[in-house]
């Protein structure tokens, strides 16, 4: 501790002193009056002030567990503060499973809808009380929960498929504007035909949008692939008459809004004029959930089998695919994780997408 004696002619000055020389965080010890000598006719009053400041070597250190401990129950506290107007269902068990707060919290800021989190942590927790009851082994909360989203999520690797059959599969991909369906579907080109050696021809109805088939064929003519545009059923039944030999046929189309019906079932029209034509609905995880649900709703003429999540890496909420495949009921085929082609695609398995919607991937 750094201890000095102040002398001013008043207890402002001296005190206006020791912040100057010892800093705000000095402590007053002890004030005294001087008295005037009582010879000296030009004496003034004076007055003697001790004071007193940390050294910082006196400061000691707070144990890093202590901190953790702290910040942990911040944590909790800001949780807890975020589900506090949820409904009773909701308190009654974070009453019986206090992680649950936690949990939910997490789930939320992973981009899970409100509702769908609640019924998810309380279906596992359901499940762990069941297993509780049964005499089981229990596990975490978690891992009940983490059991009940691997349940609720559904992938397919749709296009990993032999060709036994001697005829292509044929793959059309459909959705709202810019959401990445040309990019994907060069990518997954590049995947199936280098990484799966299979036989791949690419086919653009898109005749809508200036440059649409140019950005295909770019990406064709630097795999070597076939790229042909097609723009009526007749177009289209020769394009695939021409790529009879291939083993998958991938065919890009013209985004749309989603309130453009009639755009939407021009490519209807088209497509459906062959029923060999599998469907691949698109989205974009940079939209809103609403409008994701709405496209999903007006793009679901098309009957597709798959859904692509794309641009999972402009957002950390990918917790709102778990929403909209609980709403679509459809199985996932492929992420598109950033703009490198071809790269940024992902073929997932259940648990990659789990760990992708909980922001974990
Ligand atoms: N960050 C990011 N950008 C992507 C991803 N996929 C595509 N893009 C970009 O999104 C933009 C639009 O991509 P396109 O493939 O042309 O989209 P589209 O759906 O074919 O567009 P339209 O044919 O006009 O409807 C381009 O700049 C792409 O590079 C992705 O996964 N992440
Ligand atoms: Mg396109």
């Amino acid at each position: 501790m750094n201890r000095k004696v102040f002398k001013a002619r008043n207890i402002q000055q001296a005190i206006a002193d020791i912040k100057q020389e010892l800093g705000p965080d000095a402590m007053i010890l002890n004030t005294r009056k001087i008295p005037k000598k009582p010879l000296d006719p030009y004496a003034e009053e004076m007055f003697e002030v001790e004071a007193a400041v940390d050294l910082p070597q006196d400061k000691k250190p707070v144990p890093d567990h202590l901190i953790k401990s702290i910040k942990e129950d911040i944590v909790d506290i800001k949780d807890m503060i975020s589900i506090a107007g949820f409904g009773n269902g909701m308190q009654d068990m974070v009453c019986n499973h206090f992680e649950s707060v936690g949990i939910l919290a997490s789930l939320l800021r992973a981009g899970v809808s409100e509702v769908l989190a609640s019924a998810v942590i309380q279906k596992a927790s359901l499940f762990m009380d069941e297993n509780a009851e049964q005499g089981c082994k229990i596990k975490s909360l978690k891992n009940y929960v983490m059991r009940q989203c691997l349940s609720q999520v559904m992938v397919k690797d749709f296009f990993n498929r032999d060709n036994s059959s001697g005829v292509p599969h044929v793959a059309a991909f459909v959705g709202p504007t810019g959401v990445g369906k040309t990019t994907t579907i060069a990518k997954l080109a590049a995947v199936l035909s280098f990484q799966r050696k299979m036989k791949v021809g690419l086919i653009s109805i898109d005749n809508y949008r200036v440059g649409a088939f140019e950005q295909l064929k770019a990406y064709a003519s630097i795999m070597g692939l076939l790229c042909v545009p097609a723009f009526s059923s007749q177009d289209l039944s020769c394009a695939l008459d021409r790529m009879k030999s291939m083993d998958m046929v991938l065919i890009d189309t013209a985004g749309h809004s989603h309130f453009d019906k009639p755009k939407i079932d021009e490519i209807l029209q088209l497509i459906k004029a062959d029923f060999r034509i599998s469907a691949h609905l698109v989205l974009s995880v940079t939209s809103e959930s609403i409008i994701m649900k709405d496209a999903a709703s007006a793009f679901s003429v098309f009957n597709p089998d798959t859904v692509v999540f794309t641009k999972i890496d402009e957002t950390k909420r990918c917790g709102k695919i778990l929403d909209q495949i609980n709403d679509l009921r459809l199985p996932v085929s492929l992420i598109a994780n950033g703009q490198r082609v071809p790269e940024d695609l992902i073929i997932p398995d259940k648990r990659e997408l789990v760990k992708i919607i909980l922001g974990k991937g």
